[in-house]
Parts: C-alpha cells; structure tokens; sequence
C-alpha cells in the first residue's frame, strides 16, 4: 500500500552504546557475512546497501551520565544519523530494514519512520518492555529506554534530557503493541498502565496461540488494516533455546516458529514499511548458539519481506 515495488534499503548499524556488552555491534555485520544480502536479492527484491555505517566516528571523547543514563551523548549522535538514514529510504520508496545492534538504535529507527509517517503503528516484538524513563531506569542502559523517548505524552518525564531535542516524541499511546513480554520491571509496568498500552505478554501467548495474538495486536493498533507497520524486533523476544547469542536473555520465549509466524503475518498486511532486527551478539554463547542466532535473524528479516509464504 505504502511502498510500490520490491525495494529495500539496509541499514547496517554496528553499535553497541546503549548496553554495557561488547560484541552487539558485530550483529550485522554477521547476518550479511552469513549472506542475507543475496538471500534477498535472491527473493526478488532490489537491495540498496552501501556498507555499514560508521557509527564509532560520532563517538564523543568525553560522554558522563545524564543522571543515571549512560553515554547519552553518543547513543544520541548515533540514533539521530539512523534517523535520517530510515527517513531517506522511505521518502525514496523503499522498506527500511536496519540491523542492529543494540535497541537504543529503534530511537532512531522509529523516529524516522514516524517523521515519514506520522500515523503509522508500532509492534515491538521483545522480551522487555524497553519503557523505561531517564527516573525509572535502573541500569541507565538507553536500549531498556527507547520507547519512552518515543511517546507521545508529556507527564511521563520529570523534564525530557535536552541532549535528544532533535527526537519529536510522535508515537501515540494507542498506536503501540508489545509481543512476548516476559520481564518488565514495576515501573514499567505502572507506565503500561497508565498510558493503557496494549501488550501481550507470554501468558497471553500460551492462553490464545500466536495467531490470535497477532491478530489482537493488529486489532488494536491498525484496527482497519490501513496504517502504516513499524516492526521492531528484538531477537531477545524468541526462547533462549533459539537465539541465546543475546546480552539480556529471558527463559520462557517465543518459540522458532512463533517469532517467525510474527513476521509472516505482518508481512501479509501489505503495510509494513520499517524492520529493525536487534539484539544479535555473536559474541555471546559457543559456535553453535552463534550461528543459530545469527541465522535465525536471517530467517525472520526474510520472513518479514515474504519469503515463506506459499
Ligand atoms: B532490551 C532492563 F532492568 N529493563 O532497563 C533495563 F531488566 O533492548 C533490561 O530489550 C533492558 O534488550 C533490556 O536495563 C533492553 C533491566
Ligand atoms: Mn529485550
Ligand atoms: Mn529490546
Ligand atoms: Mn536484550
């Protein structure tokens, strides 16, 4: 509906500023060693990837907490860069897809998405709920943040950190909806609940099925079936069984094929014009795990531009 044709533009986002754990930043630049460019290529689509970015020449040399939050200055040169960067690829016509990295980087992805399509609705698939505010926040980690900088309300901050003005906070409460939560600190809570923000979580996954949830998700933020998708997904959101080869993994996920059905059916809508997929640490765990979580972020990017559909 919103992008003519098969075009895709990839955006290769080594960064790993907003979580203490090195290894993040190799996420993408594995997934297209192990060949997810010509794989899609090989589905059709025309793939525009010039490289990744070079995200560590906006590193400040000095960079001390805002508060609790750390490398605020950083995180913020770096997600306003893939702002413009996902900006550019819709306003060109193609899908956005950007490979994380760490979750910081959907302040950026979302919020380009948003300055193209103001209306557009939000399915973030994780296991945490990444609402954390600059009071809320524990581990003053940004990628357990991003959504609150996001949202479009203004008694949810004592006051927002000046260091991210360039980001417009656009995203209505009501175009929001997680999949797969299964670790949301209490505050966290109280802001999901407060704003009334639609989240299933893996009980609901367990009591309905994935199908439904899907649906229910879709119900609740694209009711019509009219809106553009903006999917952020967190490879964190599938079992560690599946993809352990992630800094915060959560036992209890969604299985292989939950995460990968997630993709499919968004896909089906015809709607979906933004895909961030995070979170891949090939650093973390054995060989093995490595390969499993780096290729399952193959496989799910794919899905979500179609591949499995018969
Ligand atoms: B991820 C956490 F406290 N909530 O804020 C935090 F549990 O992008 C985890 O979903 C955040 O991987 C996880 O640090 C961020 C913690
Ligand atoms: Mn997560
Ligand atoms: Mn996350
Ligand atoms: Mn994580």
């Amino acid at each position: 509906k919103y992008l003519k044709g098969k075009n895709v533009g990839i955006i290769g986002c080594p960064f790993s500023g907003g979580q203490p754990k090195e290894g993040v930043d190799e996420g993408p630049i594995k997934m297209v060693e192990y060949g997810l460019i010509d794989q899609i290529l090989e589905m059709g689509w025309n793939v525009e990837f010039d490289g990744h970015r070079k995200l560590t020449d906006l590193k400040p040399t000095e960079d001390p907490n805002i508060g609790r939050l750390k490398k605020p200055r950083y995180v913020s040169r770096v997600t306003k860069a893939v702002a413009d960067a996902v900006e550019s690829n819709l306003r060109r016509g193609q899908l956005a897809l950007t490979l994380g990295g760490d979750h910081s980087l959907a302040l950026g992805t979302v919020s380009g998405t948003l300055s193209v399509y103001p209306e557009a609705c939000l399915i973030w698939i994780d296991a945490h709920a990444d609402i954390n505010t600059p009071d809320t926040t524990e581990s003053g980690n940004l990628h357990g943040c991003p959504v609150s900088f996001l949202l479009a309300v203004d008694d949810l901050f004592q006051e927002r950190v000046s260091e991210f003005s360039w980001l417009k906070p656009r995203l209505r409460p009501d175009k929001l909806v997680y999949i797969g939560l299964r670790d949301v600190d209490p505050p966290e809570k109280d802001i999901l609940k407060k704003y009334g923000i639609k989240a299933f979580s893996m009980y609901h996954v367990d009591k309905f099925g994935i199908g439904k949830v899907v649906e229910m998700a879709l119900d609740a933020v694209n009711p019509n079936r009219d809106l553009p998708i903006h999917l952020s997904f967190d490879v964190d959101a599938l079992d560690p069984t599946v993809a352990p080869s992630t800094g915060t993994p959560v036992r209890g996920g969604l299985t292989f094929r939950e995460g990968h059905y997630i993709c499919e059916a968004i896909h089906e809508t015809g709607l979906l014009v933004s895909v961030d997929l995070m979170e891949v640490n090939p650093s973390l765990e054995d060989e093995v795990s490595v390969f499993e979580t780096v290729t399952v972020g193959c496989s799910l990017v794919r899905c979500c531009l179609g591949e499995t559909l018969l």
